[in-house]
């Protein structure tokens, strides 16, 4: 960790705008009343407060946000993003937050209990995700056909009607989508992808990487309550 939890930087510019992706639960996803709620909106919400500067948070999706940034129409992305070696000569990244796995998941009672039983199937998985990549490598050794989506729900939605046959998401999401009742199994285990942060366009921004990573420092280090870090649901 690089942050200063004592430390503010100075904010460059009124608000900035972070992108996000569209549905992503537990991380950012629509509450009952259409609101983003989530730990990505948690945190970024308070350590703006923290650090005092504000933002307005777009939900476009995962690759969308990444375009976003690309292009200058957003500051920058919080969608649970993988830290990679490709992504770090496009996009400069915030210390880690979390850790993360990806999963292959199946509806209960498929007969896929290996890669191997993948062969002649259809898997989907979200466009530019770590899962996707992953899938790609791998369609090749084990004879699947990669399926591309633009965001999660329609995913899910295919993998329950049956049109396709399994799907690669971050494990703690598709753990969160099975509790909440997806009839789903995750029959391999997960594969670790590393760590994810919070991520600017290379070159651009550097006063509000430092600030995220002071804020999150001060939320890690010096928070006295998580009750303190949530309040926006
Ligand atoms: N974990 C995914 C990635 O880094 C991001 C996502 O699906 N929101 O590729």
């Amino acid at each position: 960790m690089t942050g200063d939890a004592n430390a503010k930087a100075t904010p460059a510019k009124e608000t900035y705008t972070i992108s996000m992706d569209s549905s992503f639960a537990p991380f950012e996803y629509q509450n009952g009343s259409g609101k983003y709620v989530g730990i990505d909106v948690d945190i970024i919400n308070a350590i703006a407060k923290n650090q005092g500067f504000n933002v307005k948070l777009t939900n476009p999706g995962f690759d969308a946000s990444l375009n976003a940034v690309q292009s200058s129409q957003a500051d920058a992305v919080l969608a649970g993003m993988t830290i990679t070696d490709a992504r770090k000569q496009i996009f400069d990244f915030s210390d880690p937050y979390y850790t993360s796995n990806i999963r292959l998941a199946v509806a209960k009672g498929s007969k896929v209990k290996s890669y191997k039983d993948l062969k002649g199937k259809t898997v989907g998985a979200k466009n530019g995700t770590s899962s996707y990549s992953w899938l790609e490598d791998h369609a090749g050794e084990y004879g699947f056909t990669v399926r591309a989506y633009d965001e999660a729900s329609t995913m899910y939605d295919s993998l329950n009607s049956g049109s396709i046959d399994a799907l690669m998401d971050d494990e703690a999401v598709l753990l969160y989508a099975i509790q909440q009742g997806r009839n789903f199994t995750t029959p391999i285990e997960g594969i670790a992808t590393g760590e994810v942060g919070f991520a600017v366009k290379k070159g651009t921004n550097p006063e509000l990487i430092e600030m995220f990573n002071n804020g999150l420092a001060c939320l890690l280090y010096t928070s006295p309550s998580p009750r303190d870090i949530s309040g926006s649901r």
